[in-house]
C-alpha cells in the first residue's frame, strides 16, 4: 500500500542492517502471528511520527474508535438533563411525522434519520454550535435535510415553535404560509432555515465552500470569520453523491481546519445497506485520510471500552475488522443470543469474553454515534484541531432508527416508514422512559401527544442556558446587516453608454470592462467576488488578473512564468477572484456562499460568477436550484452564449437552451442583452434590487456573447411615460423605429442575432417595402412572468376592467407581422407569442444539436440568418395577402435557401 515497488528505487545505505529488520519481521509473523506484527509495524510508525521521520500516513486504521477511552475528555454536561432532553426531542420528532401521516395519507417524513443522529445533534446544540447573538457571524450549521423533524422537535422544546406549527409539518400552504417545511428551505422558513441541504451532496459540497468563503472573507479583511466554524451534517449514503467526496481534497488544501463533517454512518441508505459487503466507515476513513483529513471515528459506545481493554489476543479487533457492514445491520436487528452465536461463538476467546453477558446485555452493546460521551470526545478534539490546518470528518457509527423498535431500527425499509401503531408508539415511549410524562390513556387519544417539559423545569431551563451560553437559538436566519454596503456610483456605468464608436467589442468585453469598473469603485469596490471555473482567459477576464488578484490563501510562493507581463498570473491571500479551476459545482457553491453572505453573517457580497453557458444551468442545475432556495443574490453570467455565436466547438459547447432552463427558475432574472449598454443597465438595476432599496431575494442571470461589433449608443426612450433604463429591464422595447414604407413588421432581436435583424430590415425595406421596426427583447422570462400575472388577475376579477400583459400593450396594436430571432431555441421567444394575439407570431432560433462551422454556415442551419428572417416576414405577409407568395419564393431562392434541407431540429 505505501511502496508499490518504489521502494527498490531507493538506495539501500546498509544492506546487513536492512536484513536483520527484515528477519525480526519474519519472525514475529512466524512465531506470534500477523496481528502482533501489525501492532508492531503500526507502533513503529507512531515513534517515526514522533521523532519527526516525515512519513506518508496510512489511510486506514483499525475498525475501533480514533480515541481510546484514556484519552476522552472530561464530559462537562449534565447526563442526566441531557438524557431526558433528547428523549423529548426524539418523542417530539417521531410524533410530528405520525401525526403528519395520521392527518394527510402519504404526505411523507421521515422517523429514522434523526432517530439514528439525535445525539450527533444534540451534542453540538448543547455543547459545540455557537449562535449569532454576540454580534458574531457564529457558526455555519449544515443538517442533514431527513433529519429536519429532530431539529423542528428541538425549536418545540425552545418555544421557538408550537404544537400548531408541528401539527403544520409539510402542510405549507394556509396558516399564511407559516408551515413547517419538509425539509431545511430558507425560501419557506427564512427566519429559520438557513442552508438548503436536502438534495443529496449539495449540503457538503457548499458547506466545504462556506468554510472556505468565510477564509475568503478573514484573508481579504472584509470580516473576521476566525471563529467561525461550519458544521455539515450528512449520510453516508450521501457520500456516494460525486459532490459529495468530489472537493474534499480542495478543503486539505485550503487549510480549512474550520470546517467539520459529520457522517451518520447508520450503514444504510434509502434501499437498503451503504455496503452490505465492505465497510462504509473504513472506505470514508480511506478516502479523506487520503485527501489530507483528519479523520475521527466514533464506532463504539462506551460499554465495548471493557470487552476492547481485555482483548489481549487481538480477536476482537479482528472480529471488527472482518465483519462486513451487511452483517452489522443484521446484528441490529437480531436477538443477543443471535450475537453471542455468530459475532463473538465462533471464536471460542470471543466466546468466553462475554460469557458474563447477558443477551439483553450483548443486544444492548450500543454503537458509538448514540454515545455523547464519545461524540462529545470526538467534537472537542475536531475543535482541538483547530490550527493544525486540516480539516476534520467525525465518522459516526449509529443504528439506522434507532429506539424506535424491533419493525422500525435497522431494517431495510426503515427509511421509508412514517406511520407508528399505538404498540409501536407505546414501545418507543418505554425505551425513552417518558412513562411518567406520556401516560396509556394519553397514547390512546386519536393524536399521540406531543410532550414538553414547563417552563420552569430543569431541563427547559439547562436547554436554554446553553444555548444562551453558545451564542442563542439555531437554526436562525437573520437578514440583520454587521457591515452595510453602498451601492457603486454611477460613473462605474456611464461609459457604456456611448457605445464602442467604431470599435468592435462584444458583450462579454463590455462586461469585463464593467466588472473592472465594479471592483475599482472605492466603496463597493471590495464587495465584488468575481467567480471563475478556468475560463478566465477565454473570457478576456485574464487582464483582471493582475489588478484584482487571484485569491490564494497561501499567497504565490513562485515567481510565474509570465512574470514580465502585464497580464501575469498573479496571485495573492488577499485576491479578490475565486478561479476555482475546473468545477462548475464548486464555482456555484462559491457563488451560494458569497450571495447568501447578506444572511450567514450580515455582510452582503455580490458574486459575479461567469461560466462557459453550456456549463451552467445544464452542469449544475440542481445547485442553482439550491442557490434560489437559498435566497442568493447575485449575478450568473453565461458567457460564450449562443448555439450559432460560439461557432468553432461544437455540439458539447453551444447553449441554445440556457435560457429555457433559467425559465423554471422562479428566483432568475433572465436577460438576452445584445449591446453593452445593456448589459451595465441590468447589472446597475440588478444590483440596486438586490442590494439597494428592495432587497430583493432573487439573482441575475445575463448571457454574453463572444461576438464583436460596434457597440451602439444608449438611444433616447421611445416612450414618453418611461426612461429608456426602465424599458430595458421590463424584457422588451423598441429599438428602432420603422421607416415609413408599403408594407410593415416588427422584428424582436435578442443578444447576437441584432446583427442579422438589422440586415434583414434593410433587405426588407429597400428590396420589398417593408418597413420593420427593431426590438431588443431583453428578457421574454420577465415579459411572460408579467403577462401570466395579469392573465390571472383578469381571471379573477371579472368584473373589473381588464387590464393588459405589457408584450400586448407594446405589441398587439403594431401592424405587420412578427418575427422574433435569437441565439437560442424557438421556445424562448414563444413564451410571449400567446399574449400578441392579434398578429402572427413567428419565432426563429436554434433548435436541434450543435456542431462546428462558422458563424454564417452555423447560422444558415439552424436558419436564424438575415435572409431567414427575410423569408420569415415576407412568408407572414404573403399568407394575410399583402404580397404575392412568388415573393416569398423569389427570396428563397435568391438566397440560395434549399427548401429540401434537413431540419436543423432532426439532426
Ligand atoms: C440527489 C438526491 N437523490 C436522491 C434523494 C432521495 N433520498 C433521500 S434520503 C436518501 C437516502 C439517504 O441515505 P443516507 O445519506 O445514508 O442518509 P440516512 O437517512 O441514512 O441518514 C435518498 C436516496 C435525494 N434526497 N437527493
Ligand atoms: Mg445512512
Amino acid at each position: 500500500m505505501l511502496f508499490d515497488g518504489s521502494i527498490h528505487q531507493l538506495p539501500d545505505t546498509d544492506p546487513g542492517e536492512t536484513e536483520e529488520w527484515l528477519d525480526s519481521l519474519d519472525a514475529v509473523v512466524e512465531v506470534q502471528g500477523k496481528t502482533r506484527a501489525r501492532y508492531l509495524l503500526s507502533r513503529l510508525l507512531e515513534r517515526a511520527r514522533a521523532s519527526q521521520v516525515s512519513f506518508p500516513a496510512t489511510v486506514s486504521t483499525p475498525y475501533i474508535n480514533s480515541i481510546s477511552s484514556e484519552y476522552e475528555p472530561w464530559f462537562p454536561g449534565d447526563e442526566h438533563l441531557e438524557r431526558r432532553i433528547r428523549a423529548y426531542i426524539r418523542w417530539n420528532a417521531a410524533v410530528m411525522v405520525v401525526r403528519a401521516n395520521t392527518k394527510a395519507e402519504g404526505i411523507g417524513g421521515h422517523l429514522s434519520t434523526f432517530a439514528s443522529s439525535a445525539s450527533l445533534y444534540e451534542i453540538g446544540f448543547n455543547h459545540f454550535f455557537k449562535g449569532k447573538d454576540s454580534g458574531t457571524p457564529g457558526d455555519h450549521v449544515y443538517f442533514q435535510g431527513h433529519a429536519a423533524p429532530g431539529v423542528y422537535a428541538r425549536a418545540f422544546l425552545e418555544r421557538r415553535l408550537n404544537e400548531d406549527d408541528l401539527d403544520a409539518f409539510r402542510r405549507e400552504i394556509g396558516r399564511h404560509g407559516r408551515g413547517l417545511s419538509s425539509y431545511p428551505h430558507p425560501r419557506l422558513m427564512p427566519d429559520f432555515w438557513e442552508f438548503p441541504t436536502v438534495s443529496m451532496g449539495l449540503g457538503p459540497l457548499t458547506a466545504l465552500y462556506q468554510a472556505r468563503f468565510n477564509r475568503y472573507l478573514l484573508n481579504r479583511k472584509i470580516d473576521d470569520t476566525s471563529a467561525s466554524r461550519v458544521w455539515a451534517f450528512l449520510g453516508d449514503g450521501e457520500c456516494d453523491e460525486p459532490e459529495t467526496l468530489g472537493s474534499i481534497s480542495l478543503a486539505a488544501r485550503e487549510q480549512l481546519d474550520n470546517l467539520v463533517f459529520v457522517v451518520n454512518c447508520n450503514l444504510q441508505r434509502l434501499d437498503g445497506p451503504v455496503r452490505g459487503n465492505g465497510k462504509i466507515i473504513q472506505e470514508l476513513e480511506a478516502t479523506f485520510r487520503g485527501a489530507g483529513w483528519n479523520v475521527i471515528k466514533v464506532i463504539w459506545g462506551s460499554k465495548w471500552d471493557e470487552l476492547l481493554a481485555r482483548d489481549t489476543s487481538g480477536a476482537l479487533l479482528n472480529k471488527m475488522n472482518t465483519t462486513v457492514d451487511g452483517e452489522f445491520q443484521r446484528y441490529t436487528v437480531e436477538d443477543g443470543n443471535y450475537i453471542r452465536e455468530n459475532f463473538f461463538g465462533p471464536d471460542p476467546r470471543l466466546r468466553e469474553m462475554v460469557s458474563h453477558l447477558s443477551d439483553e446485555d450483548l443486544q444492548n452493546l450500543p454503537r458509538g454515534g448514540h454515545d455523547y460521551r464519545k461524540l462529545y470526545a470526538a467534537y472537542r478534539a475536531a475543535i482541538e484541531n483547530t490550527g493544525s490546518g486540516r480539516p476534520t470528518a467525525i465518522l459516526c457509527k449509529t443504528v439506522k432508527g434507532w429506539t424506535l423498535g424491533d419493525d422500525i431500527e435497522g431494517r431495510n425499509a426503515t427509511h421509508q416508514i412514517k406511520k407508528m401503531t399505538d404498540a409501536q408508539l407505546k414501545t418507543l415511549r418505554d425505551r425513552l422512559h417518558l412513562n411518567e410524562e406520556i401516560s396509556d390513556a394519553d397514547l390512546e387519544a386519536e393524536d399521540p401527544p406531543y410532550y414538553r417539559p414547563p417552563v420552569d423545569s430543569v431541563e427547559y431551563q439547562y436547554m436554554i442556558e446553553r444555548r444562551r451560553a453558545l451564542g442563542g437559538a439555531m437554526p436562525r436566519r437573520t437578514t440583520t446587516v454587521r457591515k452595510a454596503i453602498s451601492l457603486p456610483s454611477d460613473e462605474v456605468f456611464k461609459e457604456f453608454e456611448t457605445g464602442s464608436g467604431e470599435q468592435s467589442v462584444s458583450t462579454t468585453m463590455g462586461f469585463t470592462r464593467l466588472l473592472r469598473n465594479l471592483a475599482r469603485d472605492k466603496d463597493f469596490g471590495e464587495r465584488v467576488v468575481p467567480i471563475i471555473p478556468d475560463e478566465a482567459r477565454t473570457f478576456g477576464m485574464d487582464s483582471l488578473f493582475r489588478e484584482l488578484k487571484i485569491y490564494a490563501s497561501q499567497g504565490q510562493k513562485y515567481e510565474p512564468v509570465d512574470h514580465d507581463m502585464l497580464l501575469k498570473y498573479a496571485e495573492a491571500s488577499d485576491g479578490q477572484i475565486l478561479e476555482e479551476g475546473i468545477t462548475e459545482a464548486g464555482s456555484l457553491a462559491s457563488f451560494i456562499a458569497a450571495g447568501t453572505s447578506y444572511a450567514t453573517r450580515g455582510v452582503p457580497m455580490v458574486p459575479f460568477y461567469t461560466f462557459y453557458s453550456m456549463f451552467g444551468f445544464q452542469r449544475v442545475g440542481d445547485l442553482i436550484w439550491q442557490a434560489a432556495d437559498a435566497r442568493a443574490r447575485g449575478f450568473l453570467l453565461g458567457a460564450t452564449a449562443g448555439r450559432t455565436t460560439l461557432h468553432g466547438e461544437g455540439l458539447q459547447h453551444q447553449d441554445g437552451h440556457s435560457l429555457v432552463l433559467a425559465s423554471t427558475v422562479p428566483a432568475c432574472r433572465a436577460y438576452d442583452p445584445a449591446f453593452a449598454y445593456e448589459v451595465a443597465t441590468i447589472v446597475r438595476e440588478g444590483i440596486k434590487e438586490m442590494y439597494g432599496e428592495s432587497l430583493s431575494d432573487v439573482f441575475y442571470y445575463l448571457t454574453l456573447y463572444n461576438e464583436n461589433y460596434p457597440m451602439p449608443v444608449m438611444p433616447e426612450s421611445s416612450d414618453s411615460n418611461k426612461s429608456i433604463v426602465e424599458q430595458i429591464m421590463q424584457g422588451l422595447y423598441l429599438w428602432k423605429s420603422a421607416p415609413t414604407a408599403k408594407h410593415r413588421a416588427s422584428i424582436l432581436f435578442s443578444g447576437s442575432a441584432h446583427s442579422a435583424a438589422s440586415a434583414a430590415a434593410a433587405e426588407l425595406l429597400e428590396r420589398y417595402g417593408v418597413g420593420c421596426e427593431l426590438w431588443s427583447a431583453t428578457s421574454y422570462k420577465l415579459l411572460r412572468e408579467q403577462a401570466l400575472e395579469v392573465e390571472r388577475w383578469n381571471r379573477l376579477h371579472p368584473e373589473q376592467q381588464e387590464r393588459q400583459p405589457l408584450v400586448t400593450e407594446l405589441l398587439d396594436g403594431g401592424a405587420g407581422p412578427i418575427v422574433a430571432v435569437s441565439d437560442f431555441m424557438r421556445i424562448v421567444p414563444e413564451q410571449v407569442a400567446r399574449f400578441v394575439p392579434s398578429r402572427s407570431f413567428t419565432p426563429l432560433g436554434t433548435d436541434g444539436m450543435g456542431r462546428s462551422d462558422t458563424r454564417s454556415a452555423l447560422r444558415r442551419h439552424f436558419e436564424i440568418d438575415a435572409p431567414h428572417i427575410v423569408v420569415a416576414v415576407l412568408h407572414e405577409l404573403a399568407k394575410s395577402g399583402e404580397i404575392k407568395s412568388e415573393v416569398v419564393g423569389e427570396a428563397i431562392k435568391r438566397h440560395g435557401i434549399d427548401p429540401e434541407m434537413a431540419f436543423a431540429l432532426h439532426q
